[in-house]
């Protein structure tokens, strides 16, 4: 079939809307239309070359549709049923599937970097030529054939638009808060980076009970967002040094510091806002090639620094429990969307999202 997508040909150049080939599901996938996808800061850093990816490639991880046909062998879904996408793949049979981490399966992670479905290859194509799929989503796109684990089946009474939010954003944010750092009630919070996946680490940490949240940005529009998320506390980074300023705030440093930017200085400043004995979280994604140094003779003080892939994403366990809490009013995501556009408009998204100016984009096909 024929689909229109936001293609990505190379670094520094803007996306290209055309049209391409779109093959049936096989074996185990799902034809999904897309309803909605969410403008993440990931694409970005692929549209400005700091992180590389396979091309020409459709972008857009965070996407939310209705199934529309499905291939052989596959029992979990049928056309109709409304449901996210998770961006990422797992085959549910390797060591990390088995464990329960499926954000981290084998496979999954070879496809993502190969952009590719589970089995190597593409379903879209252009003049014959493969066309690659980010992270077996491809969700800047009028249709989407991904893999059957990929789909997770939602109500229907969920709006589709806000739905998409869940599949990157607020999974990314509100996991990282609640499955990775397992955020204490009554603990001291600091989170650098307060866009669409830092607000959602402040309402993750707010929903686990955190006492104080101190949420930290260069942009006093982001701050007061960040207030109407949860965070007790603010710091513009552009005024004051970051780190002094949460010991400062915190009593000598938080309990779970939070880097949401993916910058190593970024980093560094999280791993020094931690107090003894607290951790440091890293969720943005730093260019490709970056370092971060950390004092050796700390680690004695009991400091973790971890990352968070996808917020620790069990996708059909954690995405319909975050789909109740919006229904039942308990997590916000009508505040989260600050503009929706066409797909035609997509690299106007983008420079929205470079410029700062939202907390996130939507682009709709409803
Ligand atoms: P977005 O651009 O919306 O937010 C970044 C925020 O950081 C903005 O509000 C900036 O103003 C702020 N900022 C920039 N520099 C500084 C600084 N030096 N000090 C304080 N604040 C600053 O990005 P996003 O929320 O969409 O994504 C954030 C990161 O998360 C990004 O690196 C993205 O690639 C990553 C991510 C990770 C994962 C995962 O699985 N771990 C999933 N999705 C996205
Ligand atoms: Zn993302």
């Amino acid at each position: 079939m024929k689909v229109k997508a936001a293609v990505f040909y190379r670094p520094q150049q803007p996306l290209a809307v055309e049209e391409l080939d779109l093959e049936e599901p096989r074996a185990g996938e799902v034809l999904v239309r897309v309803a909605a996808c969410g403008v993440c800061h990931s694409d970005l850093h692929f549209l400005d070359g700091l992180v590389p990816l396979p091309s020409p490639c459709v972008l857009g991880h965070e996407a939310a549709g209705v199934v529309e046909r499905v291939g052989e062998g596959v029992t979990y879904v049928q056309p109709g049923d409304h449901v996210i996408l998770s961006f990422a793949p797992a085959c549910g049979r390797c060591s990390y599937c088995e464990v329960g981490r499926p954000n981290l399966c084998t496979y999954g992670g070879r496809a993502m970097a190969a952009g590719t479905m589970l089995d190597g290859t593409t379903r879209l194509s252009r003049d014959g030529q493969p066309v690659y799929h980010e992270a077996a989503v491809a969700g800047f796109a009028t249709h989407a054939v991904v893999p059957e684990a990929s789909v997770v089946k939602i109500r229907e009474d969920m709006p589709l638009d806000r739905a998409a939010l869940i599949g990157c954003g607020v999974m990314t944010g509100v996991g990282a808060a609640i499955n990775t750092a397992k955020v204490q009630p009554g603990s001291d919070v600091a989170v650098i980076g307060c866009g669409g996946v830092g607000l959602n680490v402040i309402q993750g940490a707010a929903l686990a009970g955190a006492a104080r949240i101190i949420a930290v940005d260069l942009l006093d529009h982001k701050l007061e967002l960040a207030r109407q998320f949860g965070a007790t506390d603010t710091v513009n980074a552009s005024r004051e040094e970051p780190v002094t300023a949460v010991r400062r705030l915190s009593a000598g440093g938080v309990d779970y510091a939070f880097e949401v930017i993916g910058r190593p200085e970024t980093i560094r400043q999280a791993f020094d806002m931690a107090r003894r004995g607290g951790m440091a979280i890293v969720v943005g994604l730093s260019p490709s090639g970056s370092h971060v140094s950390l004092p050796a003779n700390i680690f004695l003080m009991e400091k973790t620094i971890t990352g968070s892939a996808y917020g620790g994403a069990r996708p059909r366990v954690d995405m319909p429990r975050l789909v109740e809490l919006y229904m039942a009013g308990k997590l916000k995501l009508d505040e989260l969307i600050s503009r929706v556009y066409p797909l035609e408009r997509i690299n106007e998204a983008f420079e929205a999202l470079r410029q700062g100016e939202v907390a996130r984009s939507v682009i709709s096909f409803l």
